[in-house]
């Protein structure tokens, strides 16, 4: 029998490849490692208890939080508190920063930035959802309570990212800026296990995921993108396949291991796009790129670089395999 190697091991056994780490960044993944555990069980369990369905609240961005969504948020927040090494964290579902402030907190390197489960008007319907996160060194003074100023970072100096994705099997992708790991839980032992080592986006794909309901508002480039993807061209594998789940979780997560392209651009309804910056586009964006795709805003502007400006702005996504986000460059610029 192959030998296994879980997400512990595997984090300690990286962990000595760094001299200087000193073992937060271990600590904080344990952190998220237990609170998806726990999401595991209880979105598992969701059919059968009271738990699914809308809390009635809404989130800032005025949009229906799920039940899921709240208990999601307390879960993770809870964790990261738990260990000293995180002094706040940024969260979709909540309007502002949240400070930590206990003294061993005040003390954390780390801010963590979290959509605590995306996707989530999946849920009811049984359809894969996902957790997302994105950490960074903080800027202000480690002792002093943390400031908006953490948060505010733009994408390249994450030192971490990655998403847990609750589907067929609850799954781990993350990285740490060396390559991107995948683990797939299991359940009957409590352990993420390695399953998917170095995971490299291929350069070409055939899949493309927008949602196509949207088609009319799209920008005149995109449309056109479109219109190409569905045309018949034997040389370049045409018409491509069209895949929408409408998680970005479980769409990238196919995107990633099968080679395609995920669309959110702007629209009449979305002038910025839909998805968040900080919370979304971020960490997919560090993880395509750690797997050798792309991820832009526009044409030339680099998700990664975007200069973010306030916790929940939102940007368009073009992330993917290198020449299919190269190509849809190419329409958007032909149709400015
Ligand atoms: P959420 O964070 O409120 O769940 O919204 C984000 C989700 C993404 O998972 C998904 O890709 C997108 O919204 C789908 O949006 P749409 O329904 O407009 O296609
Ligand atoms: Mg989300």
């Amino acid at each position: 029998m192959e030998s296994i190697k879980t997400l512990g091991e595997f984090i300690l056994d990286n962990q000595k490849d760094y001299p200087d780490a000193s073992g937060e960044l271990t600590s904080l993944f344990s952190s998220i490692r237990l609170a998806a555990k726990v999401l595991h069980r209880e979105i598992n369990k969701a059919g059968l208890v009271d738990i699914t369905g809308s809390a009635g609240d809404e989130n800032i961005q005025g949009e229906q939080q799920q039940k899921l969504d709240v208990y999601a948020n307390e879960r993770f927040k809870n964790a990261l508190a738990q260990r000293g090494v995180v002094c706040g964290i940024a969260s979709e579902e909540e309007e502002e920063f949240v400070k930590f402030e206990e003294t061993k907190n005040l003390e954390g390197k780390y801010v963590v930035l979290i959509d605590p489960l995306d996707g989530s008007s999946n849920i009811d319907v049984n359809v894969s959802v996902g957790t997302i996160f994105s950490v960074y060194r903080r800027v202000s003074a480690v002792g002093s309570k943390v400031t908006e100023a953490d948060f505010l970072q733009p994408g390249h100096q994450q030192v971490a990212a990655g998403y847990v994705i609750y589907g067929s099997s609850t799954m781990m992708v993350y990285s740490t800026g060396s390559g991107v790991n995948g683990f797939t839980y299991d359940p009957t032992i409590g352990v993420f296990c390695l399953s998917h080592p170095d995971l490299q986006v291929p350069e070409d794909g055939n899949i493309y995921s927008v949602n196509e309901g949207n088609y009319i508002r799209f920008p005149e480039g995109v449309k056109k993108y479109i219109k190409y993807c569905q045309e018949e061209d034997e040389s370049t594998k045409r018409p491509y396949t069209s895949r929408y789940i409408g998680s970005l979780v479980s769409d990238f997560h196919r995107n990633l291991i099968k080679g395609g392209i995920y669309l959110y651009p702007t629209s009449s309804r979305y002038p910025d796009g839909k998805l968040r910056l900080l919370y979304e586009c971020n960490p997919m964006a560090y993880l395509i790129e750690q797997a050798g795709g792309k991820a832009i805003s526009h044409p030339g502007q680099r998700i990664l670089d975007l200069e973010p400006s306030k916790l929940h702005q939102r940007c368009p996504l073009f992330v993917g395999s290198p020449n299919m986000v190269d190509k849809l460059a190419q329409f958007i610029e032909e149709n400015e």
